[in-house]
This record gives structure tokens, sequence and C-alpha cells, in this order.
């Protein structure tokens, strides 16, 4: 019988060291910024080979990893989900979404337009297993696959973050399209596309602030 404990790998940094590792972790987060204007400057796959591996190591409830990841940079798939996503989202700004969504958004300045879906080198598509299959056809229910997926999404988009990349996460709605063209499992449900690259040499961001850390956050 294989072992079903080890010992844990653990290096305890000292107490100074700890916190400039989370100062320059947050001085690094904290300039991330949502992207939608996009070079077309290509990207090593192994950089975001490297990003779905970091987002794949992600905690999960028992274990499950109910996450699909498909990167596109093939031009034929980008354009097909850039035209299925424009469809869509045609629809939301034109009528679907209600007036209080809308003026939610207003100061994003978003619209139906989604060239970024075609510009970006990579699109990374995150499906989340809502049950798993096992060998024989049956259904295994996976548990928080919500947050599990949650979770290793905010671990993509910080590997990508920290190589250097810009990210956007684009939530197409409804975006069951990238099923069917990215040819995934009914068992899986596409949670959102994130978008990366370089940004765009002229690539404007809106003018928004974080909530003070009184308002976000209490210490007791
Ligand atoms: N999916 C649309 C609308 C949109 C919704 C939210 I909530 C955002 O934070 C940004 C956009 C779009 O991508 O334009």
């Amino acid at each position: 019988m294989p072992a079903r404990f080890q010992p844990l790998a653990y290096a305890p940094p000292e107490p100074g060291e700890m916190l400039r590792r989370v100062r320059a972790f947050y001085e690094r987060m904290r300039t991330r910024r949502s992207v939608r204007d996009f070079s077309d400057r290509p990207v090593p796959r192994e950089v975001i080979e490297l990003a779905i591996r970091t987002a794949a190591s992600a905690p999960s409830g028992a274990n499950q990893q109910p996450w699909f990841f498909v990167a596109v940079s093939d031009p034929a798939t980008k354009r097909k989900i850039r035209l299925a996503a424009e469809e869509e989202e045609r629809r939301f700004y034109s009528g679907r979404a209600p007036g209080e969504w809308l003026a939610a958004l207003d100061h994003l300045g978003t619209g139906p337009e989604k060239p970024f879906l075609e510009t970006a080198p990579w699109l990374i598509a995150v499906f989340a297993q809502a049950y798993g299959v096992d060998e024989r056809g049956r259904r295994v229910k996976h548990y928080y696959v919500q947050e599990s997926v949650g979770i290793a999404s905010g671990f993509l988009i910080a590997a990508l973050h920290s190589a250097g990349l810009a990210t956007l996460t684009h939530t197409p709605s409804p975006m069951n399209f990238l099923r069917e063209i990215l040819g995934r499992p009914a068992n899986e449900r596409p949670v959102m596309l994130v978008v990366t690259g370089y940004p765009a040499g002229d690539a404007q961001v809106p003018v928004i602030s974080k909530k003070a850390f009184d308002e976000t956050a209490r210490i007791v």
C-alpha cells in the first residue's frame, strides 16, 4: 500500500522576509488592470502552459480539480469565438441586459465589439466540470465547483500578470457556444475567457479605484 501521508516540504521565512515578500506580491498584484486593447505580438506557448499549470495547482473541493482549460491561439478558432461572442453581446447590449446592469457597466466603456478576441494572441477558456465521469461512464459528484474554479482562475490571472502579460476576464453572456466551438463534453460549463497578451502600445484603461481597506476588511 502506498503511504497516504508524507512530510510537508516547507521552509519558514524570517518574519522580515515574509513581510518583504507579501509587500512585493501586493505591489505587483495591485498594478494589474483589466485590459481591452491588446497587441497582436505573439506570446510563447510555454508561458501560457506554465500559467495554466499554476492554475491547476490550486486547491479544490476534495481535490477533484473540477476544471478544464482550453488555450486558443489558432486564428480561425479565435475568429469563431469572436463572432459568436459578438452575436450574444449585441443582444446583451441592445435589450437583454436590464438598464440597471448597463448603468453599472457604463463607466467601463464596454460595448458589443470584441476585437481583442482576435487581436490578443491567447484566449484561455475556463470550464467548470459540474460533475465528473468515471472510467465506466458513471457520474461522480463534484463539490464546491464554483469556488474551486474561481480560485484556479485567480491563480491563472495572477500567474499571467506576474509573467508581465495583460489580462481580461471576459464573460460573454451566455457563452455556451464555447463548449461547441471548443468541443468540450456535456459535464463542462464555460465560466470565463481569460484573454491575454501584451497590451496595445496605446492601451487606455478606465479611471477607477479600489475600496479603502476599512471598507473591505476588518481585523478583530
Ligand atoms: N459581458 C459583457 C458585459 C460586461 C459585464 C460585466 I459584470 C463586466 O464587468 C464587463 C462587461 C462584456 O464583456 O462587454
